[in-house]
């Protein structure tokens, strides 16, 4: 396994001189943020995000993400033209040597949280996610900035949105994916980048949109659609582990062939539908995280890992899930859990 952590670009107050300095850190998860959603990403632009890592000794590993357009969700006739881009972009980072990227199918918002700084007993705080808050929100009043929140959209255009899905079905919405793979994936083959498709967060409809990568049937449903290494997954134990059927390990040694990408996190499950993020530690949550992390060493996982979210702690204030110290402990936690199973395997031997 290689461990990476994500940084969000030169504006980010996690710099890359920091996150080098984290014990066992190897490669970076990266994105070009300015682009708009559907446009296809200069070769320039990508050659000089790889530049800028480099040149801090790191390696740019993973590119999370390179975004949907709405259009290809809704199965548009306009959405030829962005799955064209999509191509190019795909090309464009092969060229730069990137064999990894990262996306998601979640219609009109992605990781959607109810509170960004609930306070913990410890005095840190983290994301939560509470079903009845989030069914109370309006996604027309246009008021709220949570993450997954696309401000980048007037409150016509949500309308919009909002109107058209509510004609898409779960079905719609596997057919739309599946042209949009038969599209892409060959293309993805073709210049040796593995597509990760990251699961849906939570793992279950919000405001009436369709979601579909929400449990193991529909990951192996998913997988089907196009049957090929480079059509794969990024494993995000945090974002499936909010539904208590989902068994992570289970799904690790399921799908260990197609798993190019583990998003490892902990998260305390409070309710039917309501979880809190935790510390990365096992004991702090609900999920299994030694068990998850022996699952990936004993699978012989050779993708890349990287902590998740952190809660923010020692005053650190900064983007929420996305600050250095916890998930800097989440990442020496998981390597510590490696190197004590890769001994204890070799010792048994
Ligand atoms: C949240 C992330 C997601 C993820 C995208 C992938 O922290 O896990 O935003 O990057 O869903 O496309």
């Amino acid at each position: 396994m290689e461990m990476t952590f994500r940084w969000y670009g030169e504006d980010d107050p996690v710099t890359l001189d920091k996150i080098k300095q984290i014990p066992g850190m190897q490669g970076i998860v990266s994105a070009i943020y300015d682009i708009p959603v559907g446009e296809a990403w200069p070769l320039k632009r990508v050659l000089k995000l790889n530049e800028t890592v480099e040149k801090k000794g790191l390696k740019l590993s993973v590119i999370e993400s390179v975004p949907v357009h709405e259009d290809i969700k809704m199965g548009l006739p306009t959405r030829d033209k962005y799955i064209e881009n999509y191509c190019t972009t795909l090309r464009n980072l092969s060229k730069a040597g990137i064999d990894c990227v990262c996306y998601n199918f979640m219609p009109v918002f992605d990781w959607t949280r109810s509170d960004l700084a609930h306070k913990l007993p410890d005095g840190s705080n983290a994301l939560i996610y509470e079903n009845d808050i989030i069914n109370n929100m309006n996604p027309l009043t246009g008021d709220l900035s949570l993450p997954g929140w696309d401000s980048s959209y007037t409150k016509d255009q949500m309308k919009s949105l909002l109107e058209t899905y509510s004609h898409i079905t779960e079905e719609d919405l596997w057919n739309n994916l599946k042209y949009f793979l038969d599209r892409v994936i060959k293309v993805a083959e073709e210049v040796k980048v593995k597509m990760a498709i990251h699961p849906d967060d939570p793992p279950w409809s919000i405001f009436n949109l369709p979601r579909i990568i929400t449990n193991k049937a529909n990951i192996e449903r998913f997988l089907k659609l196009y049957d090929s290494e480079y059509n794969g997954l990024t494993l995000c134990s945090g974002s499936l582990g909010a539904l208590k059927d989902n068994d992570i390990i289970d799904m690790i040694y399921s799908f260990s062939s197609r798993i190019h990408f583990a998003h490892i996190r902990n998260i305390k499950i409070t309710g039917e539908r309501d979880f809190e993020e935790a510390a990365h530690m096992t004991e702090c949550g609900s999920l299994n995280i030694y068990g998850i992390v022996k699952a990936y060493h004993d699978t012989g996982f050779k993708g890349y890992i990287r902590p998740d979210h952190g809660r923010m702690i020692w005053g650190e204030t900064g983007r929420p899930g996305y600050g250095l110290y916890d998930r800097a402990l989440g990442a020496v936690y998981i390597c510590g859990l490696w190197e004590a199973i890769e001994k204890g395997a070799k010792s048994n031997d």
